[in-house]
């Protein structure tokens, strides 16, 4: 065995390519055990989430030509959709080039409603010849303890469906999905979710759950997003539930101390988006997040788009090192330099991937 298939021998990982039912995983059935995947992950970790409704309906508040340096457009818009409660809307704010062409966009979820932000830099999304829509993640549920009380949580009967916030975050990006398939400038191919730690977290979650996404860039997404979980350094399970309680759904906090008897890990999070493309960033500093589970998540959900031909993750024989930028598979993982942040430095890597 090599250096990397002891490290994942000793984790002890859920086999991935083989069905509940004990029939191995072929291309042709992985349709099916995708499913099972996003449905484990769901009754285990994130919760139900109710279905999609039929139509979105988007109001323009605002709109801004010849924005940054007259590179970009900036409309602010809100959406509205129908829910067992009455109508829900939320505000998003979209930048898209101006040159009228068809454009990879990027749906990110983040924590501020500022654009640009620290952490989403507009113009040179413009400059990569892309567009942006974010979604303030406040709007759509509040990150803290409300009992559920406001937001979308609010609007839907909680006995019905068991999602924590992570679940309604992602649900909310899948309504700014429907919204670009009835745009023209979005190049329908190239539309990627992307977001930054418990919002990277989301955007493994969003791809996984709806396939009209071609891509997921997940950032320092670490525990219960891209790192597995058994014999995790830095945040475990137990901890995770302590402080976010509201995040998963009630199942996943018997799981504490306990990983060993998880049904799954988060390699399963990360195969669930194959065989459209991935993108994981972890720092070199950022150990709560755990770098090597990170990267040996990659290694485990990699078979699931050899299914297909496709190269997974290619990688060399070792852990990663800092400097690291694997991506010549349709998995991608890169390390940087630096702690827990959404730098630059990883932007420039989802920018050259979409
Ligand atoms: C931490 C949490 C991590 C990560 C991070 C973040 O406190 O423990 O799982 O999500 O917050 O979102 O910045």
């Amino acid at each position: 065995m090599n250096q990397i298939e002891t490290l994942l021998t000793e984790r002890h990982l859920p086999e991935l390519l083989r069905l509940v039912d004990g029939r191995p995983v072929t291309r042709e059935n992985w349709e099916e055990r995708r499913a099972e995947l996003v449905d484990i992950l769901c009754r285990e970790v994130y919760g139900y989430a109710p279905s999609a409704p039929h139509h979105v309906t988007v109001t323009e508040q605002k709109c801004k030509k010849k924005d940054y340096a007259g590179k970009g457009t900036t409309r602010e818009l809100i959406l509205s959709f129908p829910t067992d409660k009455g109508e829900f809307s939320f505000p998003v704010v979209e930048v898209i080039p101006t040159d009228g062409t068809k454009v990879p966009m990027f749906v990110m979820v983040n924590f501020r409603p500022d654009v640009p932000d620290r952490y989403l830099p507009v113009e040179e999304i413009l400059d990569a010849g892309c567009g942006v829509i974010r979604i303030y993640y406040n709007d759509i549920a509040f990150d803290g303890e409300d009992g559920f009380a406001g937001g979308l949580a609010a609007m839907y009967d909680r006995e019905k469906y068991t999602w924590g916030k992570i679940r309604m975050w992602a649900f909310a990006a899948s309504r700014v999905m429907d919204y670009l398939q009835t745009t023209d400038y979005a190049d329908k191919e190239r539309i990627a979710v992307v977001g930054h730690s418990r919002l990277g977290k989301t955007a493994l979650l969003t791809a996984a759950t709806d396939s009209r996404f071609a891509m997921a860039c997940a950032n320092c997404s670490g525990c219960t997003g891209d790192a597995i979980s058994r014999n995790k350094a830095g945040e475990s399970v137990k901890a995770i539930n302590q402080k976010f309680p509201y995040w998963f759904c009630d199942t996943y906090k018997q799981y504490g101390d306990r990983e060993e008897e998880m049904p799954f890990d988060q390699h399963f999070l990360v195969a669930a988006i194959a065989p459209r493309r991935v993108a994981l960033g972890s720092a070199v500093e950022d150990i709560w997040a755990d770098p090597d589970s990170q990267y040996l998540s990659a290694c485990a959900a990699s078979p699931a788009w050899e299914l297909f031909g496709q190269k997974g993750f290619v990688h060399p024989d070792r852990l990663p090192k800092v400097g690291d930028r694997l991506d010549a598979g349709d998995l991608a993982f890169h390390l940087r330099e630096g702690t827990h942040f959404f730098s630059r430095a990883d932007w420039h890597r989802y920018l050259c991937l979409i």
